[in-house]
């Protein structure tokens, strides 16, 4: 049966386009810096956005009622034709993989053990979809925050059966990840964190998380699974103090629990503006730190203070998320995750298509300015000139260890020349990066 009869396949007409069914700058075949535009952009589908969301809010009730849900009040039947619905809307739009948590796919049972059974014949569904249609998993994930016992937190709970049960939970979610040879598995912190210290052994709770991504370690050894762990930081939402707050304290987590090199990061636009950064800043750590994973791609609002997760659509944004993610290298096992929702007032079917769109193109058009920026070198001949003093001299001294506060105070003590300071020219910058922008 298919269910989005009236929705096309989705082409590249080009910018002069007035077809809302049709990509303006996404065109996937086009070659860009030597690959294909898809190559570099690795879409995702997030299905718990796209199939799951229903427009509810803490003030008001679902308003998107979508027409294959409506047939199918069994959950388990509905499950199954939400896997079908997922993979035609997929080829639809030529996204060529998805994303999900292992509560978005199946209905919970009684048991741990029921649930499972649950999501194998779901997961039975999806595989053979998957074998159909050639789109892949990009990374599956585990849902440790919506049901009430992770009220505490899931490995960062003060009570051990809830760590036991969340062990047991993403014991399930590798399994199923491996069996649909999933690229990555992301851990997101859903109430890994706190409200108040007044309660909380946050040492222990810290420690407690690092056990538990450790046991996810030995685990996928023991069952084979080679695909990349991440890590997405959130600095707030739903706890007051998240413990993955932002790349850096990431970063530093990893390093002093020794699981640098295993676990890199899946990062996210909404989340780094939640931590009051940049995009471009989050992946740039990352990169430095050889820790680039995954992007989850969306937006907030800046006037909002919390997780809007919006399609992406600001140019500005995409292109220098994707400049970022150029400078260094490109994805490996990672790609562009929508972790997007419609509005809640859009509530049509044709409303997914069209924000998908809009999310593609977005990126699409960022693509094409990042690597016209990068062929040209500008932000990186302007870095080499404004950092050239460590190239010779004093600086080479630095840059190599060669000198200590000994050796900087006679050279420079009686030194009257110092060099002189040079404009940082933001402004003219920001003027170039326009005209790259607008061509
Ligand atoms: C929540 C969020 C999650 C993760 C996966 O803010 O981003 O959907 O991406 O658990
Ligand atoms: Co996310």
């Amino acid at each position: 049966m298919e269910f989005l009869k009236e929705i096309p396949k989705i082409k590249f007409e080009g910018s002069k386009s007035k077809n809302p069914f049709a990509f303006k700058y996404y065109n996937p075949e086009e070659k860009v810096l030597g690959k294909k535009m898809k190559e570099h952009l690795k879409f995702s589908m997030a299905y718990w956005h796209t199939l799951v969301a229903d427009g509810t809010d803490p003030f008001g009730d679902a308003t998107m009622e979508r027409p294959w849900d409506e047939l199918n009040k069994n959950p388990m039947k509905r499950a199954k034709t939400r896997v079908k619905v997922a993979f035609e809307f997929m080829e639809k739009l030529g996204l060529e993989y998805f994303c999900f948590h292992d509560r978005d796919i199946a209905p919970e049972g009684e048991t741990l053990a029921e649930t499972n059974k649950n999501l194998d014949e779901i997961v039975d569904v999806i595989e053979a979809e998957m074998k159909r249609t050639g789109i892949k998993l990009l990374w599956g994930t585990a849902n440790l925050f919506s049901n009430k016992r992770f009220v505490n937190g899931a490995s960062t709970s003060p009570n051990a059966d809830i760590f036991a049960f969340a062990g047991a939970q993403v014991k399930k979610a590798m399994e199923i990840t491996k069996r649909l040879n999933g690229a990555g598995y992301t851990f997101w912190g859903g109430r890994e964190g706190y409200e108040t210290l007044l309660n909380t052994d946050m040492k222990l709770e810290q420690d407690n998380f690092a056990r538990f991504l450790h046991m996810a370690v030995d685990y996928a050894k023991e069952i084979g699974f080679t695909g990349q762990f991440y890590i997405e930081p959130k600095p707030k939402e739903p706890t007051k103090h998240q413990y993955d707050f932002d790349s850096a304290t990431v970063l530093a987590f990893l390093r002093k629990y020794d699981l640098m090199g295993t676990f890199k990061l899946n990062i996210e636009t909404n989340h780094a503006t939640l931590a009051t950064h940049t995009m471009n800043h989050e992946i740039r750590l990352a990169v430095d730190n050889d820790a680039l994973g995954s992007v989850d791609a969306n937006q907030g609002d800046l006037l909002l203070g919390w997780d809007t997760d919006q399609f992406p659509t600001d140019i500005y944004n995409t292109a220098l998320t994707m400049y970022e993610i150029i400078r260094g290298g490109g994805f490996n096992t990672g790609g562009l995750n929508f972790d997007a929702k419609v509005r809640r007032s859009s509530f049509t079917v044709e409303d997914l298509i069209y924000a998908h769109i809009a999310g593609m193109d977005a990126y699409a058009a960022g693509l094409k300015i990042a690597a016209k920026l990068w062929e040209d070198q500008v932000l990186e001949d302007n870095l080499s000139k404004r950092y050239a003093s460590y190239n010779e001299g004093i600086g080479k001294d630095i840059v190599n260890g060669k000198v200590g506060f000994k050796e900087l105070a006679e050279y420079i003590n009686d030194k009257k020349d110092l060099q002189v300071n040079e404009s940082g020219r933001q402004e003219l910058l920001e003027s170039i990066i326009n005209q790259y922008i607008i061509g």
